[in-house]
């Protein structure tokens, strides 16, 4: 006999998320729906406006990865209006879409994911000196020092819990799976993966301080303009890129003494895990490409990450990247349409059909029929996963000698064989791998900024005759975002936008059946995946998690019908 698990909400992420699995009675994982139970519509509040100012309107559509969509739908822009950006500009763009991968990866594994390999309570039994051998240890597998490597510390931060714990009041810790048989790490390590949380609380200011310098604001920067950047006063500046250099200095000495540490020692001790496979999904990565490195016109240079698409896990073959293949299914989505469409044709038309079966006070999926406001996005008619995971695979894959030195050097460290990338574990471990590559690199565009700001080039915007390029025409601006491959489609007529269509990340990974009834990456990764206890799903949150779901992006005016929050029931 099925049972089926229902969390609404998936909490730690961004937005409304619902996952409705099926477990068999094994408790194994047999089927799985992922669901989207909010709607936004800035893809339709676009259309009319003047193309120079759909950035403004655009970045709304997230505060999460802030500026990503600025920064895309101004590219998009100016691809369609072929505009070459200067160096400056380029580089800038570059620092502030650096520092939000670092400022969410970073976020993403201490506050939104660690809860799922990290047992509070546990951390109460742990012995404080033992607690600084053990982070001096997971240090120097990465070659580094320890970040916290005292033992009044470790024992501040137990005496913070047992207070906690003895008043009966959790705080941001209540509401976990705490004593789950499925949480692996010493009583030592918990009270590190907990101590590292708080102290990235703190850190994590610092860098949302670096977006600011050059973006005006956080979040949502200012300073993007088509053609340009308008932060002049900064790149002319230098101690404003000496101070972006220095909380930059610091937060990367964190990723490196703990964030990087940590992953080793959760990756060994959850290894096994990693080993069998577990929450791998589709294995099929792509990626759009992104982080431009010289200053050739748009889409022409080298990328930091090179685009590409790998199938079935294949590291052998890599099928080159075409915007063209790219296309949006809504069969299982709460929209109108007929058959996958490209993003320049999209239509955003909303056709909300409800809820299923109810049962026992509990309105199910009408999994059948249209269940997400989420698309089903394909690329060549098949589905994909996107995001850390597929750089570090496409990349890898590619021969890109950036990324696989990076890659080889996390594996060889850990001890790990490459297929342990295949998996829940291995999405995350990608993403501090690639955190790791970003710190290193943003030094190098860092120097080149400062440098050739001194050498007299304070070049920051290229000029163009806006009544000439904008009769007709039609651009893309696609990048790497934080959670994967983002793409914002614009055509314009008469100087205003026709049409406006964004497919991002968590629209890939997050997405419903497709016409084909094929799983989203989502639905996929949580096909086998064996839930200890199903009255307390973390495994499911486990999976989920990995991918770092943002579902504003993912959907880009809340329905309140039909919608059921706060659910969780397992029958
Ligand atoms: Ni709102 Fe975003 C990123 C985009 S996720 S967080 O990264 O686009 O889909
Ligand atoms: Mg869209």
């Amino acid at each position: 006999m099925s049972k089926h698990i229902v969390v609404d909400p998936i909490t730690r992420i961004e937005g409304h998320l619902r996952i409705e699995a099926v477990i068999d009675d094994n408790n194994t994982i047999v089927d799985a729906y992922s669901s989207s139970t909010m709607f936004r519509g800035i893809e339709t509040i676009l259309k009319g406006r003047d193309p120079r100012d759909c950035g403004l309107l655009a970045m709304r559509i997230c505060g999460v990865c802030t500026g990503t969509h600025y920064q895309r739908s101004i590219e998009a822009v100016e691809h369609a209006f072929g505009i070459t950006i200067p160096k400056n500009a380029r580089l800038v763009r570059n620092l502030i879409q650096g520092s939000l991968y670092l400022h969410d990866h970073v976020v993403h594994f201490y506050h939104l994911h660690a809860l799922d390999w990290v047992d509070i309570t546990s951390a109460l039994k742990a012995d404080p000196k033992k607690t600084a051998e053990e982070a001096k240890k997971w240090a120097s597998i990465a070659g580094e020092k320890a970040w916290t490597d005292s033992e009044s510390e470790f024992s501040q931060v137990q005496e913070r819990i047992a207070k906690f714990v003895k008043q009966g009041r959790l705080g941001i810790f209540g509401n976990g799976y705490w004593g789950n048989k499925n949480y692996k790490l010493t009583p030592e390590q918990n009270l590190i993966g907990v101590t590292h949380y708080l102290q990235a609380l703190d850190l994590q200011r610092d860098v949302a301080k670096m977006m600011a310098i050059f973006g005006g604001k956080n979040p949502h920067p200012q300073s993007i303009v088509v053609g340009g950047v308008t932060c002049v006063q900064d790149i002319k500046n230098p101690a404003r890129i000496a101070l972006f250099k220095d909380l930059h200095m610091k937060f990367r000495k964190f990723i490196k003494q703990a964030y990087l540490p940590d992953v080793y020692m959760a990756g060994t001790m959850y290894a096994d895990e990693a080993l069998e496979g577990a929450g791998g999904g589709l294995k099929n990565y792509l990626v759009y490409g992104g982080f431009r490195l010289d200053d050739n016109p748009m889409y022409k240079g080298e990328l930091l990450f090179p685009s590409g698409l790998v199938l079935n896990g294949d590291l052998n073959n890599v099928i080159d990247f075409d915007t063209e293949k790219i296309a949006e299914d809504v069969s299982h989505s709460w929209y109108k349409g007929e058959k996958p469409l490209h993003p320049y044709n999209g239509q955003t038309e909303p056709e909300y059909t409800g809820f299923g079966k109810r049962e026992n006070g509990i309105a199910y999926l009408d999994t059948k029929n249209k269940y997400s406001w989420i698309k089903s996005p394909l690329y060549d008619d098949t589905r994909v996963e996107v995001g850390p995971l597929a750089r570090m695979v496409v990349g890898y894959a590619r021969g890109d000698k950036r990324i696989q030195e990076y890659v080889n050097r996390f594996l060889k460290n850990g001890n790990l064989p490459v297929k342990v990338l295949f998996s829940t574990v291995g999405r995350t471990a990608a993403r501090a791998i690639e955190t790791e590559l970003m710190a290193d690199i943003m030094i190098d565009w860092i120097d080149e900024l400062a440098k050739n700001s001194a050498s007299g080039d304070l070049s920051t915007w290229t000029e163009f005759d806006f009544d000439k390029v904008s009769k007709s025409a039609k651009g893309y601006g696609i990048e790497e975002a934080p959670r994967g491959s983002l793409g914002h489609w614009v055509r314009i007529e008469n100087g205003l936008v026709s049409n406006y269509q964004a497919v991002v990340p968590s629209t890939w990974n997050a997405a419903p059946r497709d016409y084909k009834e094929r799983m989203g990456a989502y639905e996929s990764s949580l096909i086998g995946i064996k839930v200890a206890d199903p009255d307390q799903p973390l495994e499911i949150l486990r999976t989920i998690h990995s991918f770092d779901p943002c579902i504003a992006c993912a959907v880009h005016i809340v329905d309140t019908k039909g919608r059921e929050l706060g659910v969780y029931k397992v029958d």
